[in-house]
């Protein structure tokens, strides 16, 4: 007889996420339902505003992907007035987005992801010497590696399940089957947890050298940038270098190499394709590389039906939203020019479970040409990998030959997860090549940092980019020289979509069908998958109840 499992809340994410599952007599899913759950209210909130403002608001739809809202709203006011920054903007633009992505994406694999890979408990009966030696079979000179260092951290782990303030490491599922590493792998990668709680600090100071501050940074304006003494200061170019040092060998010699870990011990989820989704991937192309704007480190495209010898370029006008199963009034696909957003809560039934097929979502359902796509980070390395960048290209195939999987297997919640890593590897490669492009062409004699411009009386305009959760556009019309119109899709509203009015699951949702669950007490793999895609929830749902009504009362004990 099929069963239903609710997790509600999913942690360890930003905002709140409920997902509802069906399982059959075997524990494997065989329906998913993907809920946000708390309403919030910026796209109304910016109405009558003026655009040059819009930056500054929306960059608070979230406390994570701050700047990546920041530069989209400047994008797009930029884009209706038809200004382009001059180049040294561009490149302060990609280094505050590069440290926001370097802070983000170790954040997320040790943080948030971590624990659903690696057994705590486990690492506790780990043998240090054998740690060292597996931590030299995936790198030649591994992070913070040494019998007393390891031994150290199992003092730390230990003094902490003693306490029993257990933290961050109460409630999990330890000695659940699903967790497949070795006590030496969960040890080093434990290890690795702890030191990540201070590298990832080094990489929000990266961000707040050029933002000003963190993590909401200040020093985008529509037509450039304001960090200009920043720029001009070589000591502050130094301190930023200086970090970049000490995040990029803990990529490569902790994170990259965790993952190789995690390959070898997952390996056979990855190549049965678990949690793979939808498997249509869209990329809006990020970090300029050119003063064109053309060229672009993550490449521009859409990927269909998991076919990588096929890139499509992008037709905006595909790009739509829709609310069948939102809790919104309004019919039919529109595209975010003329979206809109009225609330129409309905909430779930008196038992708290889903209303049969009604709206079950705050988050609407962004499509593609009509399909549901999954963006982010294994999005961008795929429709990099398929338009052959050679950067991409080598990242994948050293992953391949590292680990010895196939293509494929990077369709699954593994290959997120390793596709993470890679960008993180990608930035953190080309990050310093910006700051001396940014010093020589200072040094040539351009010192400009900002174009003027003015807010025209009417106007519409996009900006696109790729938060470090995928592929982020925000749309605005103005009239009057105020904001008539504003609209988001954000990356994490393309990935936990709702279904559609065809029926059509969102890539959460599709992800999940199929996922064996060793214990159904314990939905580990459940939560794997929906974390392999980082959920944030706040920049999903980017609306707030101006009435402060009460939508449900929660009793936490
Ligand atoms: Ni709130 Fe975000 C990112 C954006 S949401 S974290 O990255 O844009 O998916
Ligand atoms: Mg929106």
């Amino acid at each position: 007889m099929a069963r239903r499992i609710i997790v509600d809340p999913i942690t360890r994410i930003e905002g709140h996420l409920r997902i509802e599952v069906e399982i059959d007599d075997q524990n494997r899913v065989v329906d998913a339902w993907s809920s946000a759950t708390l309403w919030r209210g910026f796209e109304l909130i910016l109405k009558g505003r003026d655009p040059r403002d819009a930056g500054l608001i929306t960059q608070r739809f979230c406390g994570v992907c701050t700047y990546s809202h920041y530069e989209a709203a400047t994008l797009a006011v930029e884009d209706a007035i038809g200004v382009v920054p001059p180049k040294n903007a561009r490149l302060i633009r990609n280094l505050i987005q590069g440290a926001q992505y370097l802070h983000d994406k170790i954040v997320h694999f040790y943080h948030l992801h971590g624990l659903d890979w690696v057994d705590i408990v486990s690492a506790l009966s780990a043998r240090p010497d054998e740690a060292v030696d597996l931590a030299r079979s995936v790198c030649e000179t591994p992070y913070n590696c040494s019998v007393t260092h390891y031994e150290e951290v199992q003092k730390r782990l230990t003094a902490f399940v003693q306490s029993g303030r257990l933290g961050p490491f109460a409630h999990a599922y330890w000695g659940n089957p699903s967790y497949k590493l070795p006590p030496p792998a969960n040890l080093v990668i434990a290890s690795h947890y702890l030191d990540a709680l201070s590298v990832q600090r080094v990489a929000a100071q990266m961000m707040a050298l050029f933002g000003g501050k963190n993590p909401h940074p200040q020093t985008l304006v529509v037509g450039g940038v304001t960090s200009v003494m920043d720029a001009l200061n070589t000591s502050r170019l130094g301190e930023y270098l200086y970090r970049l040092r000490e995040v990029k060998k803990f990529i490569e010699t902790a994170y990259l190499p965790d993952v190789l870990l995690a390959a070898r011990y997952y390996k056979d989820e990855g190549i049965a394709g678990i949690g793979a989704g939808v498997k249509n991937y869209l990329s809006y192309g990020g970090f300029p590389l050119d003063d064109q704007w053309h060229g672009k480190l993550f490449p521009r495209g859409v990927i269909l039906g998991g076919n990588l010898s096929q890139v499509y370029e992008i037709d905006e006008k595909k790009i739509t939203e829709e609310v069948t199963h939102s809790w919104y009034e309004g019919q039919g696909a529109v595209h975010p020019y003329d979206g809109e957003t009225r609330p129409n809560y309905t909430g779930f039934d008196e038992q708290g479970n889903l209303k049969g097929s009604e709206k079950y979502s705050w988050v609407k359902a962004p499509r593609y040409d009509g399909k549901p796509m999954e963006v982010g980070p294994l999005a961008r390395i795929l429709v990099g990998y398929a338009s052959g960048d050679k950067k991409i290209r080598e990242l994948v195939d050293g992953l391949i030959s590292k680990t010895g999987l196939p293509t494929e297997a990077l369709f699954s919640t593994l290959g997120r997860t390793a596709a993470r890593c890679l960008e993180a590897k990608l930035i953190a490669d080309n990050v310093e090549g910006w700051v001396l492009e940014l010093v020589s062409n200072i040094k040539a004699g351009d010192q400009r940092t900002w174009t003027r411009c003015d807010i025209p009386k009417s106007a519409q305009g996009r900006g696109m980019t790729e938060a470090p959760r995928g592929s982020l556009g925000h749309w605005i019309r103005i009239e009057n020289k105020a904001i008539a119109n504003y609209q988001a899709v954000v990356p994490s509203t393309w990935n936990a979509s709702p279904r559609d009015e065809k029926g059509q699951r969102g890539p959460y949702e599709e992800a999940l069908i199929g996922i064996l669950l060793a214990n159904p007490d314990q939905p580990l793999e459940i939560i794997r998958t929906i974390h392999s895609f980082d959920p944030c929830l706040a920049c999903a749902v980017h609306i707030i109840d101006p009435r402060k009504s009460t939508i449900r009362e929660f009793k936490i004990q």
